[in-house]
């Protein structure tokens, strides 16, 4: 883990720029977490800031554009995002902002899951960079991120713990 996160998860960082990083733990074991959160198609499943997606260009693999739209309330509308990592070996998916309505100039993220501690559990380490937007602090960029990326690692682990439970629950049907 410490070597994944040395490589992943650390950014040079210039003057106006913020970076943080969030550590979730999962209930679920590592490919069911990870075949959630490689799906860049459909970041919706576990993103509940979000209302819709649609890949506009490629199909799923690096390189592939995404334009995502935010549910009302949020001080955004839409964002468009470019998947820049995605190893299947090493479990991790990156991308990056490229533009959109919103605040977040030059957002990029680095997602790893790992496999925990107990049997059939997970964690999942996101870190990411912004650029601080004009009329905000540092500290208030941070906040702001983190709340979300800390409500969409919460989501994500609930939809990983439920998908394990509707298994276990087919499997005691048969
Ligand atoms: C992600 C992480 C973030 C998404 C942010 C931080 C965003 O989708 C929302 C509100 C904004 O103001 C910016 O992994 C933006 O999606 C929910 C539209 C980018």
């Amino acid at each position: 883990v410490p070597d994944t996160l040395a490589a992943f998860h650390s950014h040079p960082i210039r003057p106006n720029q913020c970076t943080s990083s969030v550590i979730q733990p999962m209930g679920a074991p590592l490919p069911t977490v990870w075949s959630l959160l490689r799906r860049f198609d459909n970041p919706q499943a576990y993103k509940h800031f979000l209302k819709s997606c649609s890949l506009i260009d490629g199909q799923g693999g690096i390189g592939t554009l995404r334009e995502v739209r935010v549910v009302s309330g949020l001080p955004a509308a839409c964002s468009r995002e470019r998947l820049e990592i995605l190893d299947d070996e090493r479990h991790v998916i990156g991308f990056r902002v490229v533009g959109g309505d919103h605040r977040l100039e030059n957002y990029c993220s680095v997602t790893t899951v790992h496999v925990g501690e107990g049997e059939g559990t997970a964690v999942v380490v996101e870190a990411y960079m912004v650029d601080v937007p004009e009329g905000n602090t540092e500290e208030e960029t941070r906040v702001f991120v983190d709340t979300i990326i800390r409500c969409n690692l919460q989501s994500l682990a609930r939809v990983a713990e439920d998908a394990v439970i509707s298994t276990q629950l087919s499997s005691l049907a048969k």
